[in-house]
Parts: structure tokens; C-alpha cells; sequence
């Protein structure tokens, strides 16, 4: 079906190896209903691991192309290799694409190869959205995170959601735009709750948002989008020549 140039969004899913990009590919595909199972790097099951290389070894070698639609556009998703000796693939797709994902894990922050392909992106000015994952795990701490991704990247890296909870207990994410909380209720798609902010982060939430100011100035990009599993939109490309602002979301793609 033909789709015109104007609704479709490329987007490459770069970062380190195993920050879980293959995994947060998988979830966008099944949250937008590309596909009917959610698949599994452990159990070989993902749609961009599909190499019996890839299966065997549990990690991305080459990059991956799918399309989805999602609020009347049409995406082209490119799941990408974060091994170094893979990384052509990666900086190929970077170059094929106007907006890209840095997964970034949220036990180790800002990694190697996070910084190479950053630094790429940023040559070719492309829109930019980092998504710390990982936050379930031991040690995670979104803002640790944030705060290395700005002495990494600059202080224009602004959070446009914050968790709720940490580590096993994480439960959710407060979406700073809009001011609204959803938790995690199951694995279903669609599944995300919305529920008021709890008071005890609401201090968080709202300083989180001065900070980022920016969000609600009418000069600044269209809105943020988030990974976890409610609808929003893509940013696009912006026709003048000024480099993008980074911007930085918590959510778990598990
Ligand atoms: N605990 C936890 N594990 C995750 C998460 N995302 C991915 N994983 C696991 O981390 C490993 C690496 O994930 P993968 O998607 O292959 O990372 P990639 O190399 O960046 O594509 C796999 O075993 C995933 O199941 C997450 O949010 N939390
Ligand atoms: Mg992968």
C-alpha cells in the first residue's frame, strides 16, 4: 500500500550490546500489533534475532528491518547490532534513517559504543531519544543515569518520563509532558494503567519538569514519545540545520 512521504518515520535502535534493543523491538511490534506473540532473545523467538547465528549466540549480528503502523504512520523500525565487530551495520542504518533510539542500560549507563554512535548521530544531525532500560535489574538507577548521559551529552539531555519505583519493585512511569502516572498491569498490550501521581514522587515529578521547560515551549519539537505502552507520536525531522535536543525516557521493555 502506498503511504505518503510525509507519514513515514525510519528509526534506528542503536546503543551498546545488550542494553536490549532487540528486546524493546519486539515489544514495539507486539504493542502495535505487528505481531500477536511478544518473542524472547532467551528463547530465540524475537522477529529481528531470526539467524540461527543470532538464536545460538542470543545477540544481534545483523540489522533488522520491519514496518508497523502507528498513529496513522507508518514506521520503519531497524533493530541494530551494538557488538563493535558488527557496528557497519549500525552506522549504516543511522545513515538511512532521520531519528534514532539509543538504548542505554541502566546499570552501566553511558557505554562505549552508546558514545561512538552518539557521535555519529549527531554529525548527521539526526532526532534523538534515549530509552534507559534495563531499570528492573539490581544497581539500575535512572538518575544516575540521567545525570551521566549530561555530563556525557551535554545539559540539554532532559527526562520526558521518571519511573516509579526502582530495581524488582519498579511499577511504572510518570509521563513529565502530560504530568500523568501509568503502571505496568501484566504483559498484555495495551496493558499500561493510568493512575494519579504518587504523592511521594510528585516533588520529583515537578522539578523533573521545570527542568525540562522546554517540553512546553511552543519553539520546541513535536512531542516526546515514549517506549512504554501507550500511544504517542514520532518526532520528525525539523528543516532547519540546528543540532536536535536529546531527550531521555525511563521505561522497561520487559
Ligand atoms: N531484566 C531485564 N532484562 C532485559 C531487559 N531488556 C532485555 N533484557 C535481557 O537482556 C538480554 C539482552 O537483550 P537484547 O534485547 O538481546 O539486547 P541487545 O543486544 O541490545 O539487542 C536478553 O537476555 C534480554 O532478555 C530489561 O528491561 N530487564
Ligand atoms: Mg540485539
Amino acid at each position: 500500500m502506498h503511504t505518503a512521504a510525509d507519514r513515514i518515520r525510519n528509526v534506528a535502535l542503536v546503543g551498546h550490546r545488550g542494553t536490549g534493543k532487540t528486546s524493546l523491538h519486539e515489544a514495539l511490534l507486539f504493542e502495535a500489533g505487528a505481531v500477536s506473540r511478544m518473542g524472547s532473545v532467551p528463547d530465540g523467538t524475537t522477529v529481528s534475532d531470526s539467524d540461527p547465528d543470532e538464536k545460538a549466540r542470543q545477540t544481534s549480528i545483523s540489522a533488522a528491518l520491519t514496518s508497523f503502523t502507528w498513529m496513522e504512520r507508518k514506521v520503519n523500525l531497524i533493530d541494530t547490532p551494538g557488538e563493535p565487530s558488527f557496528v557497519a551495520d549500525a552506522l549504516g542504518a543511522l545513515r538511512v534513517c532521520e531519528s534514532a533510539i539509543f538504548v542505554l542500560n541502566g546499570v552501566m549507563g553511558v557505554e562505549v559504543s552508546t558514545t561512538r554512535l552518539w557521535q555519529r548521530a549527531a554529525e548527521l544531525d539526526l532526532a534523538r531519544l534515549l530509552f534507559v532500560n534495563m531499570l528492573d535489574r539490581e544497581r539500575a538507577d535512572f538518575f544516575r543515569t540521567l545525570d551521566a548521559l549530561k555530563a556525557a551529552f551535554g545539559a540539554h539531555v532532559v527526562a520526558t518520563e521518571i519511573p516509579i519505583g526502582a530495581e524488582h519493585e519498579i511499577s511504572g512511569v510518570i509521563d513529565l509532558i502530560d504530568m500523568k502516572a501509568y503502571l505496568y498491569d501484566g504483559f498484555s498490550r495495551g496493558s499500561a494503567r493510568e493512575t494519579p501521581i504518587p504523592e511521594e514522587l510528585r516533588a520529583q515529578a515537578e522539578e523533573s519538569t521545570a527542568r525540562s521547560s522546554w517540553t512546553r515551549s511552543p519553539r520546541a519539537p513535536t512531542r516526546s514519545w515514549s517506549a512504554t505502552s501507550r500511544a504517542s507520536p514520532y518526532p520528525t525531522r525539523r528543516s532547519s540545520g540546528r543540532s536536535r535536543r536529546a531527550r531521555t525516557t525511563g521505561g522497561c521493555s520487559r
